[in-house]
């Protein structure tokens, strides 16, 4: 057949075809197997070996004019069938969709985040430091003796002679009054590590620790401070209590009580920087005073969330993480 005739033929199939049915019928019919330019090119071996190249060569273009025609011609038929369907259909957007699962922080970190809140509203930076501590930081530099029972192997887990794990975030304000000098004022929260694990304690916990250097600084500055944030945290004006204790590196010190419906329970330790201590970081004692105080986070937040079982805080079970604490059931504090 004539292949200009061929090339007329095809010109006018395409132009009739209006949709992607028709565009595939004509494929079919071209270049499909038994396809008139197919058994063109099966024709070809019955040529002469001169005929042969410029043949070939007039099918192969017949060949590329069919294709890019049927493409051009594939586009426009396909945004015609989309325009269409947008003719025809509608989006209903009042249809009810799943919600998402929203995240939701640990009750661990809302706790550490509503006493850094309030302390940095009174003034308090942040701070904090290496988890990995060295034994003079830990220990040494807060006046706890060589001999104190907190250093044995029982309490502390060592890395190698020297390091070991921080086992309270005290080393943090040292190294914070050697970087900053006095008067400062700062809180340091954070995970530290005691080889202790029964119902109430964990070899991990985590730990918030309060230091304020001044002139003039006084117990009473103490009691105002900690009783004020206790208020805060409980959310009402609770009983306070401040009893005698003893840590090596504050003196006087005590433990902070509150009293809720089952009496006295402990909640915080606290007491004014030792001389020791801040002569140690480089402090004069006669020119500036401080007071410390430090509190378990996991203990604040149980009271807070009413928790019978401290250990659901380190299961990791989401129905704990996505439930958002209910603030009408606060304890039940007198
Ligand atoms: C407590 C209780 C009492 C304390 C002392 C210091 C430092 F580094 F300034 F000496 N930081 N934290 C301290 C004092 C911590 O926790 C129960």
């Amino acid at each position: 057949m004539d292949l200009q005739q061929l090339k007329k033929q095809l010109s006018k199939d395409l132009n009739k075809a209006s949709n992607s049915k028709d565009l595939q019928d004509l494929k079919i019919k071209y270049l499909g197997k038994k396809g008139r330019i197919s058994l063109l090119s099966k024709d070809l071996g019955k040529l002469s070996q001169s005929e042969r190249p410029k043949a070939g060569k007039a099918i192969n273009h017949l060949k590329k004019f069919f294709e890019e025609q049927s493409q051009i011609l594939s586009k426009e038929i396909e945004q015609k069938e989309i325009n269409a369907i947008l003719e025809t259909e509608s989006i209903d957007i009042s249809l009810p969709v799943e919600s998402e699962k929203l995240g939701n922080l640990h009750p661990i970190t809302k706790t550490i985040d509503k006493i850094c809140q309030y302390f940095i509203s009174r003034g308090y930076s942040i701070e904090d430091g290496p988890e990995i501590e060295s034994e003079y930081f830990n220990f040494d530099a807060l006046n706890i003796p060589k001999d104190h029972p907190a250093r044995d192997m029982h309490d502390t887990f060592y890395v190698d002679a020297q390091m070991l794990l921080r086992t309270h975030t005290s080393p943090v304000q040292i190294r914070s009054i050697l970087k900053s000098k006095a008067p400062l004022k700062i809180i340091c929260p954070g995970k530290v590590y005691r080889s202790d694990a029964d119902q109430t304690h964990t070899p991990m916990f985590h730990q918030i620790e309060g230091l304020l250097i001044d002139e003039k600084v006084n117990f009473g500055n103490l009691k105002h401070e900690l009783t004020e944030f206790l208020n805060y945290f409980f959310g009402k004006k609770l009983k306070v209590r401040f009893r005698p204790s003893y840590f090596p590196f504050t003196e006087p010190s005590a433990e902070v009580d509150i009293m809720d419906k089952k009496g006295w329970l402990e909640i915080m330790g606290c007491g004014m920087v030792h001389p020791n201590v801040l002569k140690e970081a480089g402090v004069d004692p006669k020119k500036y005073s401080g007071f410390a105080f430090g509190l378990g986070i996991e203990r604040m937040t149980k009271l807070d969330y009413q928790m019978d079982d401290m250990r659901l805080l380190f299961e990791n079970d989401l129905r704990l993480i996505s439930q958002s604490k209910n603030e009408d059931f606060k304890i039940a504090l007198r």
